[in-house]
């Protein structure tokens, strides 16, 4: 039982109580309760189970109760009589983009479906668009849903499955027998979304280290175990490959296992031309005159083929084996740089957790700064705030900021960027703010001509500080919209305006690829959370990492300036920055 697995049930039970037309009050309790587990400061699982989770607010006897129960014992009896009420296909509509329990409850209740497959059926024969609250286009949004989950059925979000890896990283080095350990492929790459994990161990004993890796607790089932390799299935459907090499190969077998496979197609061609031949075990000589060079690290092998080391987030063949001859790679900004961050959401719109609550958080991280961004009007589904409102919170970060010593909050908003390219909020509102993201939140269906030139309207507003997620795009769940790109990057170089790269896990939206021709124009990049929550906060290490693979270093990075770098940097008018 995991922090994790607590938290998922008590969400889970108010999505049951959701289905069940229970009191909103209940299901708001438990959907609290599962934040409050997230979130708590301290061993949650441990103090559950010794039935010591008396006193904590958002804790209340009933969910203390259900708490010990699910840590001591593994299992919930209420939970598990809850959901033997439904079928238990029911829960796969909940993955699909648009699907709400309300949704989810009308076509069970009017149709009996309760399967993605039932789903499919029904609205292939056109049962769905008459039901009171679907119609045509729903039904034909449900069927794009439904063929993009089976699309993306083996492929995993980098930024959902972290902890997951970091735990059998741990498991893999409390191995007796294992010396060295990491994860290579795609996750070390930092690409945005893996479709299997690449552990790499080196041992003495292979064999052993491959069977003992087929039973460790996250596994749910064996695909294949051999003298040097094993595959597992693990619980939430991830595939895990283990290597097991000598100590000698593990360098070799990690700048393999790495990849890109382009990468490394590259790569190999380079050492040819140098009469060497390089695989997974190492380097071999084409003719009997070359000398094998050593290596230990990873390093030592870029070195051998005079090239500078290239980080594995660049590993893409996308020009980093020239820069790294002509010895002129990035230096790749660090998590350690961001002194700050902006786009944060409050209880004040839809998120969780209190603009103080906020602010001690990013403080707890060491940051300088926070900038909060509710949503605007417009954003009703998100409780956005009218002007009235805005004001309000303005004056509250006034008052938190007079409280604070070397530490500010900075009063924004995400104002919606309207069909037309005109925003939610007037100018002289806007003026009244330390900054503004402006993003895209309805008419995602706008041509890709129509769509741009909206967007570049948006920027060209002198309030406008930074363009949030760029191209709406939810992973594994909705496309992004048409928009052109590299018009945009133009605007925003023109306009003086950031660009955001959104580092909420769904998102990482602008897409890594394009920050170098971002950068190379001069446009710079805010790495932003989108948090809802405090443990959104947290997600800055992802975006870190997607930075890194967009070739971006400190100085491309906004909030890697100070606190008075930045203040003061706000007040310049933008034609000025
Ligand atoms: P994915 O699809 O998210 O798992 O992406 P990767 O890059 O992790 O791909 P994977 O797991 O199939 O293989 C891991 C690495 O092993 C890959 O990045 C490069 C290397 N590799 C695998 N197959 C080949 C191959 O046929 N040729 C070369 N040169 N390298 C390969
Ligand atoms: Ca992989
Ligand atoms: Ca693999
Ligand atoms: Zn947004």
């Amino acid at each position: 039982m995991t922090r994790e697995n607590m938290a998922e049930v008590l969400e889970e039970i108010a999505r049951l109580l959701e289905l069940k037309d229970e009191n909103p009050f209940k299901i708001r309790a438990y959907r609290q309760g599962a934040e409050t587990v997230r979130n708590f400061d301290g061993e949650i699982v441990e103090l559950a189970a010794n039935n010591e989770l008396t006193g904590i607010k958002g804790i209340g006897d009933a969910l203390r109760d259900k708490l010990h129960e699910l840590a001591s014992t593994g299992r919930l009896e209420f939970y598990e009589k809850l959901r033997a009420e439904f079928p238990a296909g029911l829960f796969e509509l909940f993955d699909l983009q648009g699907l709400g329990p309300k949704k989810v409850k009308a076509l069970y209740e009017s149709l009996g479906i309760a399967s993605v497959a039932d789903l499919q059926a029904a609205c292939e024969a056109d049962r769905v668009a008459g039901l009171a609250g679907f119609g045509a286009k729903t039904q034909v949004k449900i069927l794009e849903a439904i063929s993009l989950r089976a699309t993306f059925a083996d492929t995993f979000l980098l930024g959902g499955i972290s902890p997951l890896v970091g735990e059998i990283l741990e498991l893999l080095r409390l191995h007796p027998e294992v010396s060295r350990v990491t994860v290579a492929g795609s996750y070390r790459r930092a690409k945005e979304t893996v479709h299997d994990l690449d552990f790499l161990v080196s041992t003495k004993e292979p064999k052993l280290v491959c069977e003992d890796f087929t039973t460790l607790p996250q596994v749910e089932s064996v695909i294949a175990c051999g003298e040097t390799k094993a595959s597992v299935r693990l619980k939430n459907g991830l595939q895990c490959d283990l290597r097991a090499v000598s100590n000698t190969q593990f360098p070799f077998a990690l700048q393999y296992f790495t990849g890109s496979k382009e990468h490394n197609v590259a790569l190999r061609g380079l050492a040819l031309k140098q009469g060497l031949s390089l695989n997974e075990y190492g380097f071999t000589p084409t003719h009997d005159a070359a000398v094998i060079p050593e290596a230990n690290e990873e390093a030592e092998i870029y070195r051998a083929l005079g090239l500078d080391f290239i980080e594995p987030e660049l590993r893409e063949n996308r020009g980093e084996l020239e820069a790294a001859a002509d010895q002129t790679l990035p230096k790749l900004v660090e998590l350690a740089q961001l002194r700050g961050t902006f786009h944060n959401h409050t209880t004040a719109s839809d998120g969780i957790h209190t603009l103080a609550a906020m602010a001690d958080e990013a403080m707890e991280l060491g940051l300088q700064y926070l900038g909060i961004a509710d949503h605007s009007k417009s954003s009703f589904q998100a409780n956005g705030l009218d002007a009235a409102r805005l004001l309000e919170q303005v004056e509250a970060i006034a008052k938190l900021n007079a409280g604070y010593e070397n530490f500010q909050i900075f009063a924004g908003s995400e104002v919606d960027i309207l069909r037309d390219g005109t925003l939610d909020f007037e100018d002289d509102l806007l003026a009244k703010l330390d900054y503004c993201v402006a993003s895209v939140h309805a008419s995602f269906t706008l041509s890709e001509v129509e769509m741009t030139r909206r967007i570049c309207r948006a920027m060209e507003n002198p309030h406008v500080t930074m363009l949030g997620h760029l191209t709406g795009r939810l992973l594994l769940k909705r496309e992004p919209y048409a928009v052109n790109h590299a018009m945009v990057i133009d605007c925003a170089a023109e306009t003086r305006t950031i660009i955001e790269l959104n580092c909420s896990p769904m998102r990482l939206d602008m897409d890594w690829r394009w920050w170098k021709r971002a950068r190379d124009k001069g446009v710079l990049c805010s790495i932003n959370p989108d948090a809802h929550s405090t443990q959104g906060l947290h997600h800055l290490g992802l975006g870190i990492r997607l930075a890194r693979k967009g070739w971006l270093r400190k100085q491309d990075v906004f909030n890697t300036r100070p606190l008075e770098a930045v203040a003061a940097f706000l007040k310049t008018p933008k034609a000025e920055r």
